[in-house]
């Protein structure tokens, strides 16, 4: 059955306008002046609303197994948690699996979780390991829809490739028209930091932040840069977290370097004083929080277009993981961050915020006057659609598009936290923050999914969405 949303006010990454929009199946239709409503239609009239794309959160971790536990949110509990903040659209990472064909077991395995997928989905691929058997599955990968690798300048032992081996990875990427994502610390100082902290009796939170240095982070983003440089193969720095990873960026764009960058909220709104408090833990996650002066460049990054995306690296873990809370009726509890009390390095790293981007940016960002509205759709949405080859599929409001779309009531007010959160965790890092503006429906390919606090989505109805080449923005 067609819908058709009155006199909306649409935001875009570009345009600001006021128009109808007609839903025909699973795809935007019409956009256009006082459009008539087809027989049998639906009017939904948004005079005073915001119509905006469906998010895109280009990084999440559902189902995660780490540190001898699982983040607590899966394929399902995420992607709900996701469309009540307004994102229909989310990316996670395929492990690489060791022997032949790591890539194809890799992506069967993330497959088989995401089958109970709630929203639109895709999957990055991990470069843990690199090789010519491995170079040779590259273009089965490409074939599956899956246009990106991961890889980690640290994680020593584990994650991390060496300089040579993501050197040799980028011509290969570059290609078969592939993005290389870069998460970016100095492993090797890490990896002497920790065991040196530990033995002075250094245990508590701030410590992951002191054995992670932020010029680590600066000098792999540089690192990666100069190696995008080389190669001419396009690189995009995951969660960047330092000023000075924005100063690089802005450094090499300028210099035509196809390099581009991401940030998560967590990095604009916190510091190490967090990991200080008696609940530090509940903002361990790596790369971790540095110091204010960070999230100020970092927002600056944002808003002078150095930084093209705004994702979360949302991991959750449990507070304290011995305690059950109630989800769709059900009592759970998943060990988590209680299980480093007495050592900072068994703390699960990772952080919930796959609902909480879109609505703290809005209040925090548009509102604040940090950010315009085109750009909180550019950031969120549309240039993340491009950069991850979903264009114009998705992160647009264009007859064609899928129907993904946000009503806004830009005028609700909510204080925001654990109890409004559909995220499956017993904490909320925005506890008590005042919103004004809110995610009032939320639609997926042409299906209201969120209507105020009620939930129509289904597990299942998440499709897997084959990516092709993105774009170098
Ligand atoms: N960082 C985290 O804190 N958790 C999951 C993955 C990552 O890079
Ligand atoms: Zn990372
Ligand atoms: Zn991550």
């Amino acid at each position: 059955m067609p819908i058709l949303i009155k006199n909306g006010t649409l935001i875009t990454a570009s345009e600001t306008y006021q128009a109808d929009l007609l839903i025909q199946g699973e795809k935007i239709h019409l956009i256009g002046d006082s459009l008539p409503a087809p027989a049998g239609c639906t009017v939904i009239d948004a005079t005073g609303k915001f119509l905006t794309p469906g998010g895109i959160d280009p990084h999440c971790h559902f189902d995660l197994p780490m540190f001898g536990t699982v983040s607590s949110d899966d394929h399902y509990t995420g992607h709900k948690a996701a469309a009540f903040g307004g994102t229909t659209t989310v990316m996670d990472f395929a492990p690489q699996h060791t022997g032949p064909d790591g890539f194809k077991s890799g992506m069967e395995e993330w497959l088989k979780k995401a089958q109970k997928a709630a929203i639109d989905y895709s999957f990055h691929m991990n470069l843990t390991r690199f090789d010519d058997t491995v170079a040779a599955e590259i273009p089965a990968l490409v074939e599956m829809g899956v246009t990106t690798l991961k890889v980690f300048t640290a994680y020593n032992g584990r994650l991390r490739l060496d300089d040579g081996g993501i050197f040799r990875a980028l011509r290969v990427a570059k290609e078969h028209g592939m993005l290389v994502m870069a998460h970016c610390e100095n492993g090797d100082v890490i990896e002497t930091l920790i065991p040196e902290a530990l033995a002075a009796g250094h245990t508590t939170p701030e410590w992951h932040a002191r054995t992670r240095p932020a010029w680590g982070a600066v000098e792999s983003t540089l690192r990666l840069a100069a190696m995008a440089q080389e190669t001419k193969a396009p690189v995009y720095i995951v969660h960047m977290n330092v000023g000075g990873e924005a100063d690089m960026l802005k450094y090499a764009r300028e210099r035509g370097v196809p390099v581009m960058g991401e940030t998560c909220p967590p990095y604009l709104f916190f510091s190490i004083e967090h990991l200080m408090r008696p609940d530090g833990a509940k903002w361990i996650c790596s790369p971790p929080m540095r110091s204010p002066a960070d999230n100020l460049r970092l927002w600056q990054g944002l808003a002078e277009g150095s930084i093209q995306t705004i994702g979360t690296d949302h991991c959750p873990f449990f507070f304290d993981g011995t305690q059950p809370i109630r989800y769709e009726g059900r009592e759970i509890a998943i060990p988590g961050k209680e299980l480093g009390r007495d050592d900072f390095t068994k703390i699960p790293n990772g952080l919930p915020g796959v609902q909480d981007r879109l609505p703290i940016l809005w209040t925090y960002g548009v509102r604040a006057g940090k950010l315009s509205a085109n750009q909180f759709v550019a950031l969120t949405s549309t240039n993340a659609a491009k950069i991850f080859g979903l264009y114009p599929r998705k992160g647009a409001l264009l007859p064609g598009a899928d129907a993904d779309l946000v009503i806004w009531d830009p005028e609700k007010k909510v204080t925001y936290g654990v109890a409004n959160s559909h995220q499956r965790t017993d904490y909320n890092l925005y506890e008590g923050w005042e919103l004004v503006g809110y995610p009032e429906k939320v639609f997926l390919r042409g299906t209201m999914i969120v209507d105020g606090e009620k939930w129509f989505g289904k597990a299942g109805d998440g499709q897997f969405l084959k990516r092709k080449a993105g774009e170098i923005l």
